[in-house]
């Protein structure tokens, strides 16, 4: 063949990658004694996997059933908000927002964006109990018919998305809707799994924030809302009882706020 090459060979050595995979295969090799697998559920597994490669749902399956055990194995025992998963739909690059005279951040939304109106307030300090001024926020969620703009959304793009800045006091306020409810789309391999599994595809309703300041870890994290239906069952398992704010109904409107703690470096 005179086509270029693609292979991916060789690479340089890469000494984490032998380690985590020398781990993998002796925590593999007791798993699969202890769980008895066959030939036949290998082959089942890979014919799957193979499906789910290329659905496009690989990233999507890996949030909902991974990233929270990797970021409990991080974090569970420290200090500072508690991350939770960053998910498959957040996009880079989401347009800044200034606050108004009054210091309310009216995120990026279509006139008369459907839903609840919802002012979400926090407050950015680190485990010194210092408040974070021009913290950086990124801000995502979905809109009421349960879609991200970007993905699967009639919205325009970045819609519900915005980055803005902590105030002097470390505080933000922002003007959106309520987020509802989400099904993780339930109609390809994800959702062959779920069935195998008896699991429903919802995830509470919850905002989705990533927080940036100087001499600081991000924090990726999420919001969650008290009373929801799902709050117990999320099928990605991203509740954390300290990111679980109360919904107070303001008659037009309604008002929630959470604080948040920033790992120093
Ligand atoms: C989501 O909205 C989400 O936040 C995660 C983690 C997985 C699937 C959909
Ligand atoms: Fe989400």
């Amino acid at each position: 063949m005179t086509a270029e090459k693609t292979n991916h060979l060789p690479t340089t050595k890469n000494e984490r990658v032998g380690e985590v995979f020398d781990l993998f295969i002796k925590h593999m090799k007791e798993f699969l004694e202890e769980a008895k697998l066959n030939h036949e559920e290998y082959t089942n597994f890979v014919n799957w996997a193979d499906r789910l490669g290329k659905s496009g749902e690989l990233p999507l399956y890996a949030d909902v059933f991974l990233e929270t055990h990797v970021l409990q194995a991080m974090y569970t025992k420290l200090p500072g908000t508690q991350p939770s998963l960053l998910g498959p739909y957040y996009v880079e690059n989401a347009p800044f927002v200034e606050a108004d005279e009054n210091g309310i951040i009216d995120l990026p939304k279509r006139e008369d964006e459907p839903g609840e109106v919802l002012y979400f307030s926090g407050t950015v300090k680190n485990t010194d109990g210092e408040v974070l001024a021009g913290a950086e926020v990124d801000y995502w969620q979905n809109d009421n018919s349960a879609k991200y703009s970007n993905f699967d959304s009639d919205a325009p793009d970045f819609n519900l998305r915005g980055r803005f800045k902590t105030d002097e006091n470390g505080k933000f306020t922002l003007k959106t809707i309520q987020a509802i409810p989400y099904s993780i789309p339930d109609q390809g391999p994800t959702g062959e799994f779920l069935g195998y599994m008896e699991q429903h595809p919802m995830r509470p309703a919850h905002e989705h924030i990533m927080f940036k300041a100087e001499g600081h870890e991000t924090l990726i994290t999420q919001v969650f809302f008290e009373g929801d239906e799902w709050m117990e069952t999320d099928v990605a398992e991203g509740v954390r009882d300290e990111l679980i704010t109360t919904l107070v109904d303001k008659g037009d409107y309604k008002e929630a706020s959470l604080d948040f703690v920033m790992r120093k470096l």
